[in-house]
């Protein structure tokens, strides 16, 4: 694994994403004087549909967060929403390099409402493997961060919340699930969606699968998201379809948070995870006679295994 001051990165991560959050701030405040329609007063483009937002704040942000990697790490690779987006590529190229991993604006729909669950996310990979994670939600300053080995925390409290005692998790029936719509909105993949809603909410009695879980949310967020499930205020999140950037900080910051990552099917995660479009999470589970991880995967299964509708994305 190549050399790298982790602390440092971090630390400069910070920097940027508060930056970044101040840009975010500042087109929000525009918009409300301006009385414009579009978040930052100026024109909101579609990436491959009309619900797959981006805006110039999001380009803007994507460049100065490049630029200042270029300058400090020049030998460090990065791979960026709006990048990627420009390139026309279909696949995200992710080497074993030392690679920032970027969502400028993660929840840029939530942004181009003025909905206030909208963050920078920053992820640091080395061998494919998320190793420094930093998400920003500048409306509610609220700074979450983790690098391997030192913990995650948020504005500098330990995660979970509950540390050093995980709260315990029997089954699912009292679990809050994050799920998300997405952007890919066609018939087959909005019935297997809504079929998983429709289990995890449902009661068994009536509906095969129905786990009657607490309840399902939405922070239209996939890093706000992971960082929720680290601070244990969500047990778990699943969603198909977003990407590396979306969920590079976040997978960091919930594994020091003691929490666990699964790819497609609920397979732990790796990295070849990293680079697909199947993504789950779920908090550290402090029952008084199972393990952690022997929990989690019991759990996760019992997801997989009852309401989960695979697909291909
Ligand atoms: C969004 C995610 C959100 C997900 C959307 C999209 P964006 O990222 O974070 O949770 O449901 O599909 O990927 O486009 O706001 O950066």
């Amino acid at each position: 694994m190549a050399h790298v001051d982790l602390r440092a990165v971090q630390e400069f991560a910070e920097g940027l994403a508060r930056k970044a959050g101040a840009m975010m701030l500042e087109a929000t405040e525009k918009r409300w004087k301006s009385g414009s329609s579009t978040q930052d007063g100026s024109a909101v483009d579609f990436k491959k549909n009309s619900v797959d937002l981006v805006t110039e704040t999001d380009q803007a942000i994507e460049a100065m967060i490049f630029t200042s990697i270029k300058e400090r790490f020049p030998d460090h690779e990065t791979v960026g929403e709006e990048s990627f987006a420009a390139s026309k590529k279909s696949v995200v190229e992710m080497t074993d390099a030392p690679t920032w991993i970027v969502d400028p604006i993660d929840g840029t729909t939530s942004f181009v409402h003025g909905y206030p669950m909208f963050c920078c996310s920053i992820g640091f990979a080395i061998d494919r493997v998320p190793v420094v994670g930093v998400i920003y939600n500048p409306t509610l300053d609220q700074l979450y961060t983790a690098s391997s080995g030192n913990g995650a925390f948020m504005n500098g409290r330990r995660l979970p919340f509950s540390h050093p005692h995980p709260l315990p998790l029997d089954d699912l029936g009292q679990a809050l699930i994050i799920v998300e719509g997405g952007s890919l909105r066609g018939k087959e993949i909005m019935d297997r969606r809504v079929d998983t809603f429709k289990r995890i909410l449902a009661d068994g009695r009536e509906l095969d699968g129905g786990l009657m879980a607490h309840g399902i949310r939405s922070q239209g967020s996939a890093a706000l998201n992971y960082a929720a499930v680290a601070a244990g205020i969500a047990d778990i999140y699943y969603e198909t379809g977003c990407y590396s950037w979306d969920v590079a900080a976040g997978v960091i910051i919930a594994r020091e948070a003691g929490g666990r990552c699964y790819g497609r099917n609920g397979k732990p995660f790796d990295e070849a995870a990293l680079v697909g479009r199947h993504f789950s999470v779920i908090r550290a589970i402090g029952n008084p006679s199972e393990d952690n991880v022997a929990a989690q995967d019991r759990l996760i299964r019992s997801l997989f295994d009852t309401a989960v509708a695979d697909f291909d994305v």
